[in-house]
């Protein structure tokens, strides 16, 4: 019997050695107790203005260099275009991330997002990952509390979970060198949520961690969600393979990676939602993943840049009535959310 009130982390690591369905049936019975049958899933749009990047994360399809030198940056008249056809299409949610792009002016960012805030008030703003606040910090000598003030006053509702990759300080050097710590990118969560303000928060595995690693990540969510309690959703986010410099021979196995997700649901209790990333997993294993634990799946998304260049096939989103029907057929209830998790319309 493995103790779950024992934080130790080569205590928890040997959750990954019981059977799989053992692991499941406790991840599920977390799940239905807060969850029941619903899978939540939201009409959102992905909108990545630039690809240029002054950081260099090794994982990363995404950002413009020499496997994928193809440098653009949007305009706003581009991202307003985007971001008006999505709205017509039912999305609320607009998820707006960029590369670290050295072009860009501080006041780049908030222009954008007061104009988008004034052309659409009910659109729900998740923006702005804690690497690009850090990578603003860095940048223009900013505190992340001015600059995550600007955000609140430009109409950013939320903050996206990215960035947050692998805490453990050996790999986060090996990856992403350069780019915000571990303990930054968690503070800055911690000052956001101290604004009440709600965010999420990723982890990337499945490349050159440990499962030590990974179990270390989620005991530093919860830790911090202990005291803050402004996290809405842990995000475990397979790594993609293709077009980058990041040589890993080695990948888990479905089993594993139902094991990851079935164990960030049962060491992460306090977090209320376990999403199962489709464009990371894929439909069909972030549908199983819902019997391990997981009870949302993102949305529509419309446009996936970030793990499409790593191989992903997520390019272009999935239609409403696609993820809906698949949800049903997986047997469970579909229920489309807000960004902050009100329920809006179960089917
Ligand atoms: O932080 C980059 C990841 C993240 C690869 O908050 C890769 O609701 C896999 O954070 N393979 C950005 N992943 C995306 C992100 C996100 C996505 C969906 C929903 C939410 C949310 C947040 O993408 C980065 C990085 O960890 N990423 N390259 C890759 N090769």
């Amino acid at each position: 019997m493995i103790d779950l009130n024992d934080l130790n982390i080569d205590n928890l690591v040997q959750l990954y050695d019981l059977d799989l369905f053992e692991l499941g049936e406790m991840a599920h019975n977390i799940r239905e107790k807060l969850h029941n049958d619903k899978v939540y899933f939201n009409m959102n749009r992905h909108i990545n203005p630039s690809n240029i990047c002054a950081d260099i994360c090794k994982f990363c399809a995404f950002s413009s260099h020499r496997k994928n030198p193809n440098p653009y940056e949007m305009t706003k008249e581009e991202i307003l275009s985007d971001a008006k056809s999505a709205y017509e299409r039912g999305a609320r949610e607009f998820h707006i991330v960029s590369a670290h792009n050295p072009n860009y002016s501080y006041e780049w960012y908030f222009d954008i997002f007061k104009t988008i805030k004034d052309k659409f008030s009910d659109i729900h703003i998740k923006a702005m990952t804690a690497a690009e606040v850090d990578f603003l910090h860095r940048r223009f000598n900013k505190s992340y509390e001015d600059i995550l003030k600007d955000m609140e006053d430009s109409g950013v509702d939320s903050m996206p979970g990215g960035g947050a990759e692998i805490f453990f300080s050996e790999i986060r050097e090996k990856i992403c060198k350069g780019k915000v710590s571990a303990e930054n990118w968690l503070k800055i969560h911690s000052i956001w949520h101290s604004m009440g303000k709600k965010s999420n928060a990723t982890m990337l595995f499945g490349h050159i961690e440990s499962k030590k690693h990974r179990i270390h990540h989620m005991l530093e969510i919860r830790k911090l969600q202990d005291k803050s309690g402004g996290f809405n959703a842990f995000i475990p986010l397979l790594y993609q393979r293709q077009n980058n410099f990041l040589n890993v021979s080695d990948f888990p196995s479905g089993i594993e990676i139902l094991k990851t997700i079935a164990i960030s649901r049962i060491i992460i209790q306090n977090v209320p939602n376990i999403k199962a990333y489709w464009a990371t997993l894929g439909l069909n294993l972030a549908l199983v993943s819902q019997e391990f634990g997981a009870n949302d799946i993102d949305g529509t998304i419309e446009k996936e840049s970030i793990q499409s260049a790593g191989g992903a096939n997520s390019k272009k989103g999935l239609s409403k009535e696609e993820l809906i029907s698949q949800i049903k057929d997986a047997g469970f209830k579909p229920v489309l959310r807000d960004s902050i998790y009100n329920e809006l319309e179960a089917y």
